[in-house]
């Protein structure tokens, strides 16, 4: 039996059970040139075609998986491109393998005019050359990109680049947040918020929209340091967008996402808050129920006033 890796690094494992023994085995490896791909799990790295910039041989075939951090995107760019004309591709596509969507596919010299973004943490990428002559081939780089799709069942967090150090000037981030069925709201509850103050919230800003889309309704702009009131969504979805210009930055935000399957109420990981019946202070609707949880650090208690 004889098995190749695709990548540098290769994993055995032996187990045995409780009884009959045999001889066992006795294996060899050795270093081939020539090998292509691999799994990359970094927050950013170099890839390249093999041999590059030597030309790649004919008729290779490799696969790259590329993973960043959860909650974040990879982004992908081309440095240099130099495939032969149509029978050379390379294709990418939105996940862990090629039975996902594909993202890009670009053969001979057509290099991509964007670079290739995941909407989650994984991209899959795909290198195929033709049997004919061969070129220099081709070098990316990647790097994760903030912003993501996430689809929670229960709790997950989301935070400005970098927090809880100052965020980078120059950032546009969305993240979508959808409800795992058969949950169909998303609440938002920020723990941390500080962003530089402008009028109309103009330079740095953090937008929250009803829905899994870029023109979905706008709920709210938020700037500064006054702490955004907890969000639940009437769809199944929010979307989270963080802008910041090109000069001051701050602390940034962190907050916590839960999914739930109520329009109302929703659980609650914070020190202090507000809350309020539905449509408050207009008249709630007929025939809802709402529970909120509120969970504050072990050996607290909370006290609650209404207005
Ligand atoms: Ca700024």
């Amino acid at each position: 039996m004889q098995v190749s890796s695709t990548g540098n690094e290769l994993a055995i494992r032996f187990k045995t059970d409780l009884s009959i023994n045999g001889r066992g085995f006795n294996a060899s490896w050795q270093a081939v040139t020539g090998g292509c791909g691999g799994i990359f799990q970094a927050p950013s790295g170099e890839i390249h075609s093999p041999n590059y910039p030597s030309p790649y041989r004919s008729n290779t075939d490799c696969s790259w998986v590329i993973r960043v951090d959860k909650n974040h995107r990879v982004l992908l760019n081309f440095t240099d491109f130099d495939l032969e004309p149509q029978d050379s591709c390379i294709m990418a596509y939105d996940g862990l393998s090629s039975t996902m969507s594909r993202l890009a596919r670009t053969c001979g010299r057509e290099q991509l005019a964007n670079p290739i973004v995941s909407s989650g943490n994984s991209l899959f990428l795909r290198f195929q050359s033709g049997p004919s002559r061969q070129n220099r081939g081709f070098r990316a780089q990647f790097r994760q990109a903030c912003g993501g799709h996430i689809l929670t069942s229960s709790f997950d967090t989301v935070s400005s680049p970098r927090f809880p150090a100052n965020y980078p000037n120059n950032q546009n981030c969305s993240w979508i947040i959808q409800a795992q069925p058969p949950l169909n709201h998303i609440t938002l509850s920020f723990t941390h918020f500080e962003l530089e103050r402008s009028t109309t919230c103009a330079r740095d800003f953090v937008e929250i929209l009803d829905g899994g889309h870029e023109d979905a309704p706008l709920r709210g702009r938020y700037c500064g340091t006054d702490m955004p009131h907890p969000i639940t969504s009437f769809s199944s979805a929010l979307t989270l967008r963080f802008v910041s210009d090109s000069s001051m930055s701050a602390g940034g935000f962190h907050t916590t996402v839960t999914a739930s399957v109520s329009a109302c109420g929703g659980t609650f990981y914070m020190a202090e808050g507000i809350f309020n019946s539905p449509g408050y202070p207009d008249v709630y609707p007929p025939n809802v129920e709402c529970v909120w949880n509120i969970v504050s650090s072990p050996g607290n208690g909370l006290q609650l006033s209404f207005m």
